[in-house]
């Protein structure tokens, strides 16, 4: 059975000092370098937005981040601007090993949808080509870490649970957003979907 390690949004935005910055972001940077060298195939993910995409708050009058919008596909939390392509905030963590990278996803780029998961975006349909990407190649089963757990860590989970990959996420090289509870309920539903948590 072939492995792959999923890197998820290792980004400076995420990182202390960045736009959306996840507490204790960099943290993990030397123990997913540990995961780097230890796969021979290693994908990362890229989050990637236009300038005034359509998660971003500063998009809808009158709204703060961090809260919700009904989005033609459902709700959808209003981010601050973060991830804009080409910006200093949406380049690698500078001590990521991310030239180990073989394939790099770019998620997100779609003004009007946003893009949690590595396989598909937030209406649920839309695939980014990975599932595909990964069987072409013979590969089953995925190990994640990342930024952040309980928003694209999860959702690529799940998506890849969904998809038929056997699936571990690496608590330990991942950190979260935690919003209103967000972290506990995206672990049940990881665990419910037979995600190994280690
Ligand atoms: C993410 C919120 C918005 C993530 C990306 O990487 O978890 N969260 N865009
Ligand atoms: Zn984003």
């Amino acid at each position: 059975m072939s492995e792959a390690l999923i890197v998820i949004d290792v980004q400076n935005d995420f990182c202390p000092g960045g736009a959306l910055a996840v507490a204790g972001g960099d943290e993990i940077v030397p123990l997913v370098n540990q995961l780097i060298s230890a796969f021979e195939n290693v994908v990362m993910t890229q989050d990637w937005h236009p300038q005034g995409h359509s998660s971003f708050a500063s998009s809808h009058a009158g709204k703060e981040a961090f809260s919700t919008v009904e989005m033609p596909y459902g709700p959808q939390t209003l981010w601050p601007d973060h991830c804009v392509q080409g910006t200093a905030g949406a380049l690698f963590h500078r001590d990521l090993i991310w030239t180990r990278a073989n394939l790099v996803v770019r998620k997100g780029f779609r003004d009007a949808i946003d893009s949690y998961s590595a396989f598909r975006e937030n209406d649920h349909t839309t695939p980014t080509g990975l599932a595909g990407y990964l069987r072409e190649r013979g590969i089953s089963k995925l190990t994640m870490a990342g930024l952040a757990t309980d928003f694209c860590v999860a959702y690529s989970a799940l998506d890849a649970r969904a998809e038929g990959f056997d699936v571990t996420v690496r608590l330990d090289a991942c950190r979260a957003i935690d919003l209103g509870g967000s972290l506990d309920t995206m672990l049940a539903k990881m665990r419910e979907a037979g995600v190994t948590l280690a």
